[in-house]
């Protein structure tokens, strides 16, 4: 497959890093509790996001540098959440894949030229009150690949 040569190079300058990688989990404390005893990873960041039906928690190493994945543990709020229906279909495990940008807007502007669906017409607020969207798997290989504005420091 060709590319225009700015097709790639634009997003690179704003497109940063791997985010995260989000497991849906039955029980948030359990899953922390696994990652604490078996790597010494703790829980960096915690909150419940009612708009997305989950409980979530970012896990990584103490000393986790500015660009460095992290891993999202989702548990369901309650069954109407995307996370619940996930684990009654597939079972615990992987369920997203999530890319930091410092330009969603632009971004998605590119992603729907290329003809890639995102999930939303507008961006929402996700962990610690990020911009967010996601690309519809069907569209990304398979993965529900989350984009992330963080807020600016
Ligand atoms: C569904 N599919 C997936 C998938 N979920 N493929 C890969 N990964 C996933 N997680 C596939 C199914 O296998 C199916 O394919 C097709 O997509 C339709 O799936 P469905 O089971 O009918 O499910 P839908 O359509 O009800 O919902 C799927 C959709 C939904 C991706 C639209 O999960 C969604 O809106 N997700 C975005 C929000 C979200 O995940 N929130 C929780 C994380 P076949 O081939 O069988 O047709 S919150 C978060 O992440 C925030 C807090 C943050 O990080 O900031």
């Amino acid at each position: 497959m060709s590319h225009n040569i700015s097709d790639i190079d634009i997003p690179h300058e704003y497109v940063i890093c791997l985010d995260h990688v989000g497991i849906a989990v039955p029980n948030l404390d359990d899953a922390l509790e696994f990652y604490r005893a078996n790597f010494g990873w703790v829980c960096l960041h915690r909150e419940t996001n009612e708009e997305q039906g989950v409980e979530e928690a970012m896990v990584g190493p103490k000393n986790l540098g500015a660009t460095d994945g992290q891993i999202q543990l989702l548990a369901p709020l309650d069954e109407s959440s995307t996370i619940a229906k996930f684990i009654d279909k597939k079972g615990p495990g992987l369920q997203q894949m999530c890319l930091r940008t410092n330009n969603l807007d632009a971004l998605s502007e590119h992603l729907r030229a290329q003809g890639t669906r995102l999930l939303y017409p507008e961006a929402k607020i996700g962990t610690g009150g990020a911009r967010i969207n996601f690309c519809h798997p069907k569209d990304a290989g398979g993965v529900l690949l989350e984009l992330t504005e963080p807020p600016a420091k």
